[in-house]
């Protein structure tokens, strides 16, 4: 696979080709759930009712389909606080031995801006050249060799694709939050706000979120303190409790996507379309920049292939939630 054409993807790019090569070994729903059982701390449990899905925003990339508005009804569940770190990450693997794809592949892509000086020259992604193949690049080389993820332990985990974050949910006794429970979630009451906390991006100069600032993708001033990931619990969480829903980086949901679909979607607890060829991602990413895309607002919607992974793809888990536990 790695002769392929690295040609798609814009804000995110995907590997090349879906179904071009055989499933890793590591794509198997065999993952056994840890032997402590679910583990709901770290947490919020939503009981919900109901909210306006999508927006009618004029930023909205025009074919990610964030229209119509739509009312969407959610029984109750659970949602992590954080996107799962490297800690978490590395505990899974450590219990199960699981690799992940980009090791499987033996490479991933890497925002061209990270590589240290003098990194030998790598593909670049045709329509987005900012994103870079490099080989070896993986959740714990997250730069490529000789990168690592010490210091970085409570960022989140990186160059995880669909199918890994599902077999860590598995592992955890959890699943993926579909597209409705990541947006109801993240938006923490604010119905029809641009983002978590309302809708200035930075109220009173203040950064609320890890994204690019200056030019992207030449000239980055760091006004917000990050270059690449933040910590998981960097920056004050949205009304539901939840951290970090926006920028810092794309979190996978369970959804396959399709840009029409919310032209048809049910209206009581959907999860997306039957078929695909990529999944939902949400939130934007330590990317996400005015100048090139805003898909960092709550509404905003993208996708790439399930086996896909970069260095600015993570995730975080749901879980259903069962009738309220008497004591
Ligand atoms: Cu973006």
């Amino acid at each position: 696979m790695s002769d392929g054409e690295v040609t798609s993807g814009c804000c995110s790019p995907s590997r090349p080709g879906p179904g071009a090569v055989a499933e890793p070994a590591s794509c198997d729903e065999r993952v056994s759930p840890a032997a402590s059982g679910p583990d709901r701390e770290g947490m919020v449990r939503l009981e919900v009712s109901t909210f306006l899905m999508g927006s009618r925003d004029r930023w909205a990339v025009p074919g990610d389909g964030e229209g119509p508005v739509h009312e969407v009804s959610l029984a109750p569940y659970w949602i992590d606080r954080c996107a799962v770190s490297n800690a978490d990450f590395g505990a899974f693997t450590a219990a199960t031995g699981y690799v992940t794809e980009a090791e499987h592949y033996g490479w991933s892509f890497v925002f061209a801006g990270l590589l240290p000086p003098g990194f030998p020259d790598t593909r670049a992604v045709a329509a987005a050249p900012w994103w870079r193949q490099v080989h070896g690049a993986c959740w714990r080389h997250p730069e490529g060799p000789g990168s690592d993820v010490a210091g970085r332990t409570d960022h989140p985990v990186v160059h995880v694709s669909w199918s890994d974050a599902r077999a860590y949910a598995a592992w955890a006794g959890k699943r993926l939050p579909t597209e409705a429970e990541w947006e109801y979630a993240a938006r923490g009451g604010r119905e029809q706000a641009a983002f978590p906390w309302g809708n200035d991006l930075e109220p009173n100069g203040e950064h609320r979120m890890n994204v690019w600032q200056g030019r992207f993708p030449d000239h980055h001033t760091r006004a917000d303190g990050w270059y690449g990931t933040a910590p998981v619990t960097a920056y004050a969480p949205g009304g539901h409790g939840l951290y970090n829903a926006c920028g810092n980086v794309w979190e996978w949901c369970a959804d396959w996507y399709a840009p029409n679909y919310y032209a048809s979607s049910l209206r009581d607890n959907p999860a997306g379309p039957a078929l695909g060829t990529a999944r939902v991602i949400r939130g934007g990413s330590y990317l996400c920049h005015a100048s090139y895309c805003r898909r960092y607002r709550v509404a905003a919607r993208s996708s790439s292939t399930p086996d896909s992974s970069t260095g600015h793809q993570g995730f975080r888990c749901a879980a259903d939630a069962g009738p309220v536990e008497v004591r």
